[in-house]
């Protein structure tokens, strides 16, 4: 029944063709590059005038790309005949908008890759957890001996994979919401939904059209292909009433409605309890089987729900049971999410700087019953601080703010927990090693976006790291 196969491909002329792709990131390069050997006439446009833009649009213009930066001419985007969407350029921009209007097609870089791709395509979607997903499901289909592509909002664009030589048999791809915002008949043979919270609602009209750009995942799937998705959230629940996917929900609450059809997280253990034939390369898998938290090395129950998900997505790709508890057995997480730094003085360091929305420091917090001294701050990307009041009441001793948004996170919060300012992540570090005991955790989750300060949530972790292992020096 559940046969996992490549879908029909639209055709689709390039040569010839005059298309604009409007961001110069990471995925224009390899859109504009992909267009250009396919004998499109390619203009590229930015609308930051940065210095590095003009270095990396050398190589395009060499190749014989235009390359338009400073703005966004909308004469370009209104004569086009094809538009491509880096995933940071909204849809809704004014350029893009008239163009629309004018009749122009637009589409994103997954729509255009996932139209060359003849293979598979796992997709994987959700606020929290979906490049923990994409790896973990990635490394448990390798255990089990296929050859994989892991890609997308990951960090490599999927359009890369289309020129590339090594074929693999099966694409892994991490989905984000803005990739979902232009797909047209993107169509994966298997998705999944792992959880819908507040988040980049400095782009969306509200939560609202955020969930809904979520669930495009499902928008094309037909009976055949699977989608796997988290039933005890509710947002979720609420969407998939009328998909025509085979429908593969996991859920943690005994009070989700159709909850014994459900793959089951009970306290100790994931009961899975799926069909024979879920299993593509497996003989032996029986369908009913656990997993015990204690095989998995990665902490939270939001970690067992992003377990859950990988596993049922490998074996629905052809993973078998060896291979995935393998995979399993040596997976210890990714950087940046909740990871152990150090330990100075019985205190422990952890970088989670990934954390950029309220949910995923919630989620943090929850994982630790020793007394917390949190820091948090950066960039506010619309969301709601007063949602951590209660986590915050129950685990946090201390919290230490930076950033733009720590005026708005003093207001939220300031008044329940002893609350200090700092200027640098070296001085959060500072104060937070002179408010700890033995016995507490020190902890980096911002529930914002890095880029008041930093370059990027990473370069926001290696700063924390940095500052932690200093101070360690000094002890
Ligand atoms: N730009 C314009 N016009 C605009 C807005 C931006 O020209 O109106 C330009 C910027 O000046 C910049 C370029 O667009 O030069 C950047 O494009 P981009 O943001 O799409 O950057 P890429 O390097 O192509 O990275 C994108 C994803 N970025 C975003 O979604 C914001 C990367 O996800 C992804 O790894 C990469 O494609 C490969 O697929 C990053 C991300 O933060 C990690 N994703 C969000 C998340 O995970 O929460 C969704």
């Amino acid at each position: 029944m559940f046969e996992v196969r490549a879908k029909r491909k639209e055709q689709m002329k390039i040569s010839g063709e005059k298309i604009v792709v409007a961001g110069l990131g990471r995925t224009g390069m390899a859109v504009a590059r992909f267009l250009k050997r396919r004998g499109a006439r390619v203009t590229v446009t930015d609308s930051s005038g940065d210095r590095d833009l003009a270095d990396r649009a050398d190589g395009l213009i060499e190749m014989g790309i235009n390359v338009e930066f400073g703005s966004h001419n909308p004469y370009t985007f209104e004569n086009a005949g094809l538009i491509v969407l880096s995933p940071g350029v909204p849809h809704t921009i004014e350029p893009v908008r008239r163009a629309v209007e004018r009749g122009v097609p637009v589409i994103g870089e997954i729509e255009l890759a996932s139209r060359f791709i003849k293979e598979p395509i796992v997709a994987i979607s959700g606020t929290n957890g979906k490049t923990t997903v994409t790896t973990l499901a990635g490394k448990m289909l390798e255990e089990s001996g296929l050859n994989v592509f892991v890609g997308g909002n990951i960090g490599n664009p999927l359009i890369d994979y289309v020129d590339s030589e090594n074929k693999a048999e099966i694409i892994i791809a991490e989905i984000s919401s803005f990739q979902l915002d232009t797909i047209v008949t993107f169509r994966p043979g298997i998705s999944v939904l792992l959880n819908i919270t507040e988040d980049h609602l400095d782009r969306y009209a509200d939560f609202n059209a955020y969930a809904k750009s979520k669930g495009r995942i499902f928008e094309n799937q037909e009976g055949g292909d699977i989608c796997i998705f988290n039933a005890s959230d509710k947002h979720i629940s609420s969407m998939t009433g009328n998909i025509r996917c085979n429908k593969i929900p996991f859920s943690g609450d005994e009070h989700s409605k159709g909850y014994k059809e459900y793959e089951k997280i009970l306290n100790d253990r994931i009961d899975f309890n799926v069909e024979k034939n879920l299993a593509g390369s497996d003989p032996a898998f029986s369908g009913k089987f656990s997993l015990y938290f204690s095989e998995i090395g990665i902490p939270g129950r939001h970690n067992i729900e992003n377990v859950a998900a990988a596993t049922l997505a490998s074996l629905a790709a052809g993973g078998n049971m060896a291979g995935i508890r393998s995979a399993l057995k040596n997976f210890r997480g990714l950087p940046h999410r909740i990871e152990h730094v150090a330990t100075i003085n019985g205190t422990e360091y952890y970088d989670d700087s990934k954390a950029t929305t309220v949910d995923s420091v919630n989620k943090a917090l929850e994982v630790f019953s020793k007394p917390v001294i949190l820091i948090m701050g950066g960039r506010n990307k619309g969301s709601d601080f007063s949602l951590l009041k209660n986590t915050v009441i129950k685990h946090v001793k201390k919290l230490i703010v930076l950033g733009e948004a720590r005026e708005e996170i003093i207001a939220s919060l300031g008044n329940i927990v002893g609350t200090v300012s700092a200027e640098s992540m070296e001085e959060s570090v500072n104060l937070a090693y002179g408010s700890a005991r033995p016995g507490d955790v020190v902890l980096l989750s911002p529930a914002c976006s890095s880029f008041d300060m930093f370059t990027s949530y990473s370069h926001r972790g290696e700063i924390f790291s940095r500052a932690v292992e200093t101070l360690k020096r000094s002890n």
